[in-house]
């Protein structure tokens, strides 16, 4: 068997699944049929219609309160996901994204170690789980599944200077691994990617995905009096500490996707170097030089 066929005969690659975050929950999704880069088939034709009928209800709930809350370009990006009636097929959904930012997305059975996540980034390749949540995790999953994924993260990669910096980020990612800078990076991506805020003429907006997708967060990230909201800067941001299982204490403001792009520009060792030296804060942390919003 040539190794082309091999490899993509789904045979078992014996990769093994990750855990996240906090405690060591078993990893959801079916690695078994994960390829060597972690991706997988979709298996759109598996969905039943009572999950095309959740990822409908996800969606509408949250289109439903994007005005005043999202930022314009996720607004104006969401279309592209189609009618929500039923749950995208990646690979339509990739021809139309290529042709915008060059980006597709790709099935993975859930999350993936780190290396392999910069791999795919770093290849204009946006991994997206292939399983959606049950229906008793309506409010809330504490892994991200197939409307995080697609909700939250697939709209801006429409936007070509957004598209830009999470292919920066994935490189910046790679060489971050032989550096063992991971958490510094992840911790970027959580205050930015998931959970970011933009500054706009007509007020504070979201753009990170897990504030977009999720049901409460959305207008607590943008209008509640009990976060603080500071100033995009890298390394206070790689210093601050992040929790999974709760809204953000902190949340950080850009004034434009250009910032996030070229705060990925210079060479990240001295950054890392100095964020080691002034050491870790805790997500509620509050520094005198903090730009308060
Ligand atoms: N895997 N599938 C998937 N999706 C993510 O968003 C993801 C991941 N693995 C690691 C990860 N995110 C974070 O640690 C990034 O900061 C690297
Ligand atoms: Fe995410």
């Amino acid at each position: 068997m040539s190794a082309a066929l091999d490899f993509h005969s789904g045979i078992n690659q014996g990769v093994a699944p990750v855990t996240y975050g906090q405690g060591d929950r078993p990893p959801r999704g079916d690695y078994a049929h994960a390829r060597a880069d972690y991706t997988c088939d979709q298996q759109w034709e598996r969905y039943t219609a009572a999950e095309h009928d959740l990822y409908r209800r996800l969606y509408e709930r949250q289109a439903a309160q994007l005005p005043g809350l999202a930022c314009e370009e996720f607004i104006a990006a969401v279309k592209h996901l189609g009618e929500p009636s039923r749950i995208p097929r990646f690979d339509q959904l990739s021809e139309t994204l290529h042709r915008r930012t060059g980006w597709e997305v790709v099935a993975v059975p859930g999350l993936i170690p780190e290396e392999a996540f910069f791999a795919l980034l770093a290849a204009r390749r946006f991994p997206v789980t292939n399983w959606i949540r049950k229906p008793e995790e309506f409010d809330y999953v504490v892994e991200p599944d197939v409307f995080h994924d697609l909700f939250g993260h697939v709209p801006l990669l429409f936007d070509p200077m957004f598209a830009d910096y999470m292919q920066a980020y994935g490189e910046g990612g790679l060489k971050a691994s032989r550096l063992e800078a991971c958490e510094r990076l992840a911790r970027l991506y959580w205050y930015t990617v998931e959970f970011g805020l933009i500054s706009t003429p007509a007020g504070l907006r979201a753009y990170g995905a897990g504030i977009l997708s999720s049901a409460g967060e959305l207008r607590y990230s943008v209008e509640s009096p009990e976060p603080q909201r500071l100033g995009f800067d890298l390394e206070r941001i790689m210093r601050t500490r992040y929790r999974i299982d709760s809204y953000q204490a902190s949340y950080f403001v850009i004034d434009g996707f250009a910032q996030l792009f070229e705060a990925t520009a210079p060479d990240f060792t001295p950054v890392y170097r100095r964020v080691a030296a002034a050491g870790d804060l805790e997500a509620d942390a509050r520094l005198p030089s903090d730009k308060v919003y």
